[in-house]
């Protein structure tokens, strides 16, 4: 018994209900369903995804509209090992990302896909990345089987029918194509056709595999869009800073996964700053144009959270905890006794009778995590109190400073400023972080993450810094660049700087140096403040613990400038000469 509605009914577009076609001619399941993204639907899919087990439901009295899920075991945070640019050729993809031939891979995917629907629902969720009537705003439609990717999307992006009235009668849409299968991980492959404008995931339900907007739309093939048309796609929060004396100014920071994006995008200022308030644009990723003015321009692509779970509390991020109070979807969290959530860092004990992320009763004493690491929340952006009121506006926001930062226990201070863009980019170029749960595999290994993009660039790597030093020649007005870190650590292993809303002193910084000439040192490295640069009105800190967080230490840094220098090589002749340049300068300098 099969029923599937003339896409006609849905859509003007000869292409996409032509690629539907294709794709169920592929899986050939049982019923195909276009979602609209109404409130019904999202009814109906609701109390579906609840009699399957999918969800389960909290307690509505506490937290309305919530719902948990609880992913297998086996598929909880990204795979980058089986995720493929299958660029034309292996030098198109270059040395960081795993690459398979084009033809091989649709054949591979395409034999594990065959009838992989029947008996199953095959949906159709049409969606927008970016604001409505935005020029930086593009389709994408994914075909799934699982209910969850459904109500996650609807959640994460403009999903339904303003979807298919932006597309009209076009072909210009990112065509993404999922299927769970049996969750056999020697049957999961995320492969990304940048050439195709395509994407192909199976054998995974989690997050950056299974959404296919998220990651592998919005980054890694819009970074290839972005090469072609002149923009950049980054994995970058955005954030609006508004001062006592009421001027906005907007600051995007790159951060690996599970590196601080969420929280300082949504950042609660100190008491002692007064006057400060923090506006949310974005908290994952970030798309930039050169605006009419010479500038940087940016929009948040998405329009929900995946936000990281554990460490959210109302003292580290009232505003998440607000946002996730309804309509949320929780994932691999724990569950109360009376149908609440809970993960470690909530700041609050853990009662009697948890649940853990498994759905098995949890014991404090097992030493186990009660939600596992990687837990996340999916919630709607316009829960947020800080939502910035340009959140939606199809011209974006201009852009002040671009920040780079990772996870480091040495070596990288709290704060530093590049000398001049190119100088920025090699900075971006060069960063490390220690790797997280947020993908599968040894949790704080300090790795070359260029831009935060190791992951996410969806072409060769030397050619996309490349790219960033052209549009650096364009920008007549370029923002800054920073580089921040707030995971120093001391001797002992306790953070140095106490982080979350007392980052924004950091920010402050920048700031004042963009528009009041603040001071610094200049280093080879590149220019960092003294303590007295910085604002710490009412932060009580060791004046010796500040003086750790802002060293620039010459015998760490020929270390680190040696580490770059081995991804310089690993790149090859792909590098821009201008980043090979500035490696050599500075480890002139730091002889
Ligand atoms: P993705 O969604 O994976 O891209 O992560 P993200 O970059 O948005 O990271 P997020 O803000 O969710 O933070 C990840 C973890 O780092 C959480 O456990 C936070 O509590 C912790 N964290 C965030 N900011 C800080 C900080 O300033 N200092 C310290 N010590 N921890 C932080
Ligand atoms: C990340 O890992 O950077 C995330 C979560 O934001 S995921 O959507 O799984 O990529
Ligand atoms: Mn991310």
């Amino acid at each position: 018994m099969t029923s599937h509605p003339a896409a006609d009914a849905f859509t003007k577009s000869r292409a996409l209900a032509n690629w539907v076609a294709e794709c169920a001619r592929l899986t050939q399941p049982d019923r195909i369903v276009w979602c609209d993204g109404s409130e019904d639907e999202r009814r109906r899919l609701t109390d579906e995804a609840v009699a399957a087990g999918v969800l389960i439901p909290l307690d509505h009295e506490k937290r309305p509209g919530c719902y948990l899920h609880r992913s297998n075991p086996n598929d909880v945070a990204r795979t980058e090992e089986v995720t493929f640019i299958c660029s034309p050729t292996k030098a198109a993809a270059g040395v960081t990302n795993n690459w398979m031939a084009p033809d091989e891979a649709y054949a591979k995917l395409g034999a594990l896909l065959k009838g992989s629907m029947a008996g199953r629902t095959l949906y159709v969720i049409p969606y927008v990345m970016g604001p409505l009537g935005s020029p930086f705003a593009k389709v994408g439609v994914e075909i799934t089987d699982s209910v969850y990717v459904v109500l996650s999307m609807r959640i994460m992006t403009r999903m339904g029918r303003a979807a298919l009235e932006m597309l009209g009668d076009a072909d210009d849409f990112n065509r993404g194509l999922h299927c769970t299968l049996d969750l056999d991980p020697s049957k999961r492959f995320i492969c990304h056709f940048p050439q195709d404008n395509t994407i192909w995931s199976v054998g995974s339900g989690y997050g950056g595999n299974a959404l296919l907007s998220k990651k592998c739309f919005a980054l890694r093939i819009a970074s290839c869009l972005g090469r072609d048309e002149g923009w950049l796609a980054e994995h970058m929060l955005i954030v609006g800073l508004q001062s006592p004396a009421g001027e906005t100014r907007y600051i995007a920071a790159a951060f690996p996964s599970a590196c601080g994006k969420t929280n300082l995008a949504m950042l609660t200022p100190p008491p002692a700053l007064k006057g400060w308030k923090v506006f949310t644009i974005g908290d994952d990723i970030a798309w930039l144009r050169i605006g009419p003015d010479g500038g940087l321009w940016a929009i948040n692509p998405e329009f929900g959270y995946f936000g990281v779970a554990p460490g959210t509390s109302m003292k580290s991020n009232p505003n998440a905890m607000l946002t996730v109070e309804r309509d949320a979807l929780f994932t691999n969290v724990a569950m109360t006794a009376d149908g609440d959530i809970w993960w470690e860092g909530m700041d609050v004990p853990a009662p009697a009778g948890l649940i853990d992320w498994r759905g098995r009763p949890w014991e404090a004493k097992s030493g186990d995590k009660a939600a596992h690491p990687n837990s996340r929340f999916t919630a709607p952006m316009g829960n947020n109190p800080a939502l910035s009121p340009h959140a939606n506006d199809p011209r974006g926001v201009p852009i002040s400073a671009i920040v780079f930062g990772g996870r480091r226990a040495t070596t990288m201070p709290l704060v530093l400023e590049s000398f001049d863009w190119t100088h920025g980019v090699f900075m971006g170029a060069t960063m490390g972080s220690e790797t997280t749960a947020a993908a599968a595999g040894k949790v704080g290994v300090v790795r070359r993450d260029p831009m935060a993009m190791l992951p996410f660039c969806g072409y060769n790597v030397g050619d996309y810094l490349g790219h960033w030093l052209e549009i650096g020649k364009r920008l007549t007005n370029p923002p800054r660049i920073f580089m921040v870190n707030w995971f120093r650590k001391d001797a002992e292993g306790n953070f140095l700087w106490p982080g979350y809303g007392e980052n924004l002193r950091a920010l402050k910084w920048m700031l004042d140096r963009i528009h009041s000439g603040a001071d610094g040192d200049r280093t080879p490295v590149g220019t960092t403040p003294q303590a007295g640069d910085l604002d710490l009105a009412g932060l009580e800190i060791a004046p010796d613990q500040l003086r750790q967080a802002l060293a620039v230490d010459a015998a760490e840094w020929r270390v680190e400038v040696a580490s770059a220098g081995e991804l310089f090589d690993k790149i090859g002749a792909a590098l821009p000469q201008a980043l090979r340049e500035k490696h050599r300068e500075l480890a002139a300098a730091l002889k």
